[in-house]
């Protein structure tokens, strides 16, 4: 793949949720404290206005008590320019998310796919590149998962490439496209030969949360307080806006995972 002719994504709008009370019991893989309800409000009213800077219609669903990781609304759906594709969250408490997206989704696609159980996929899994989506084989995404994305992508006319990842969460809690060419890199896969064709910028080890930062119609949103990674987006030739998200990643979550951009 040369990546540096990958067709140019442009995103008109973007989906997001409203924390819930009850994103204090979301998933976390490290004790970093629960979130505070009331400033993880404030900073997703913050996020909401940078998508808005950036130019996309965003559209606000309700908090949702149901589920505590709701807000959490990538995990729910891989949305393409040719269909949606409800996924099937690799952690139980989060299965339900799906359902509760779908009608949202129904109303701006006419094509909608669904990954059946067993499989498993999660968004924050998949990282799209033109029409190719690279796919993290992942303790939320399994492998049947993976083959069931790649089928639905395939008679859609795209592609899908598996990534195994070691212990990391998801795929772009590691890695993120910022079109282009250019990707966002960790350690753990600057030595892969699948990211070779890119031109990689790498995040340094103490920065590695900043690797999931999010690029929409040319500019970069930044996790707030990862200042050499945010130096070296800018310098690749970027705008970049800080979005502090610090609440959210007490649960392992950040600015990916909070939007679906279509
Ligand atoms: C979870 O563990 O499912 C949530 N606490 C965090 C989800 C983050 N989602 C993402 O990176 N796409």
């Amino acid at each position: 793949m040369q990546a540096h002719r990958t067709s140019k994504a442009k995103f008109a709008r973007a989906i997001v949720r409203k924390p819930c009370r009850r994103i204090v019991a979301g998933l976390a893989s490290a004790d970093l404290g629960k979130p505070d309800y009331e400033n993880a409000l404030a900073q997703h009213d913050e996020y909401v206005a940078a998508l808005e800077t950036c130019g996309l219609q965003v559209t606000a669903l309700p908090a949702d008590e149901r589920y505590p990781d709701s807000t959490f609304v990538e995990d729910t759906a891989v949305l393409t320019s040719q269909c949606a594709i409800l996924t099937k969250p690799g952690a139980e408490s989060r299965g339900g998310e799906v359902e509760a997206i779908r009608e949202v989704v129904a109303g701006f696609y006419d094509r909608i796919e669904t990954i059946q159980s067993p499989a498993t996929v999660e968004g924050g899994d998949v990282m799209r590149v033109g029409n190719r989506f690279y796919i993290g084989l992942s303790g939320r995404t399994n492998g049947e998962g993976a083959n069931q994305l790649i089928g639905i992508l395939r008679r859609h006319g795209m592609e899908g490439l598996k990534v195994p990842l070691n212990g990391m969460l998801h795929l772009k809690t590691g890695l993120s496209y910022l079109e282009n060419g250019n990707l966002l890199i960790t350690e753990p896969f600057s030595e892969d030969a699948t990211f070779r064709p890119f031109n990689r910028i790498e995040v340094e080890k103490q920065e590695a949360y900043a690797a999931n930062s999010l690029w929409i119609n040319d500019t970069v949103l930044v996790p707030k307080g990862f200042p050499a990674t945010r130096a070296r987006i800018e310098s690749a030739g970027y705008e970049t806006i800080a979005v502090d998200v610090s609440e959210f990643r007490k649960i392992d979550g950040g600015l990916s995972c909070l939007s679906l951009r279509f």
